[in-house]
């Protein structure tokens, strides 16, 4: 094993398990047959060439990264409406499992660039062989829309490594404001659309059991 690889060990164990713990979380909604506020989980752990940019666009000293990157593993929640993150970020910071240290609401305070997203820096404690090991992980919380501005953003940015035409930066600062409206007007409907889900997801059931 070479030192990448001892060091990142503990992060993809991290990475992994709380995958599993969060997705679960969706399931336990659908077996008391309420609305589920997370839609999809999904997890990284960061390249190691992303680390390495990183630390040199922060100036982080390798030997810092440990303590100082927050998201060399990192994890992300969608939900359906702005209203389900509040729900989850108040789950998360009610579980044993890990301890909340940092958060920061940037679907309150967008980002300059238009990103919204609700992040959570956590505490979560890796069971090694050698004993306990502490990491941080952030988790991302955001809905659908959000999630598409940010996914598709993200990747126009590795084409113009962060230097957007003028013409390109303000149609992404007009695709996130009609993103957060899209959020806006589904959560005028809210109560709505989560009646039809469950008129939907009972007749599926009914539908299973013949
Ligand atoms: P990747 O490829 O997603 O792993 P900073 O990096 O200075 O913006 P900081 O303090 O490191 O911020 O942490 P913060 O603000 O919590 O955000 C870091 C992560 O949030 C980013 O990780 C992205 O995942 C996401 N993010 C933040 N701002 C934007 C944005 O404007 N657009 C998009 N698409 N995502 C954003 P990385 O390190 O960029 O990398």
């Amino acid at each position: 094993m070479n030192h990448w690889e001892q060091f990142l060990a503990p992060y993809n164990q991290a990475v992994d398990e709380l995958k599993v713990k969060l997705k679960g979380m969706r399931g336990e909604y659908e077996f008391k047959h309420t609305h589920s506020p997370i839609e999809f989980v999904t997890g990284r752990v960061k390249p190691i060439a992303s680390i390495l940019d990183k630390a040199n666009q922060k100036g982080i000293a390798l030997s810092d990264i440990g303590t100082e990157m927050q998201d060399i593993a990192g994890l992300r929640m969608m939900c359906q409406f702005v209203e389900d993150i509040h729900v989850v970020v108040e789950h998360l910071r009610s579980r044993k499992d890990f301890t909340v240290i940092e958060e920061r609401d940037y679907v309150t305070n967008k980002k300059p660039s238009g990103y919204r997203s609700y992040h959570v820096v956590v505490d979560y404690p890796v069971q090694t062989i050698l004993g306990e090991k502490n990491i941080l992980v952030e988790i991302q919380i955001r809905t659908l829309s959000m999630n598409f501005w940010a996914t598709i953003e993200h990747s126009l940015n590795y084409k113009y490594s962060g230097q957007f035409p003028e013409r390109i930066r303000m149609r992404l600062q007009g695709a996130a404001e009609a993103a957060f409206r899209l959020d806006e007007e589904m959560s005028l409907i809210r109560e709505e659309i989560q009646e039809a889900q469950a008129i939907f997801t009972n007749k599926m059931e009914k539908d299973k059991r013949g």
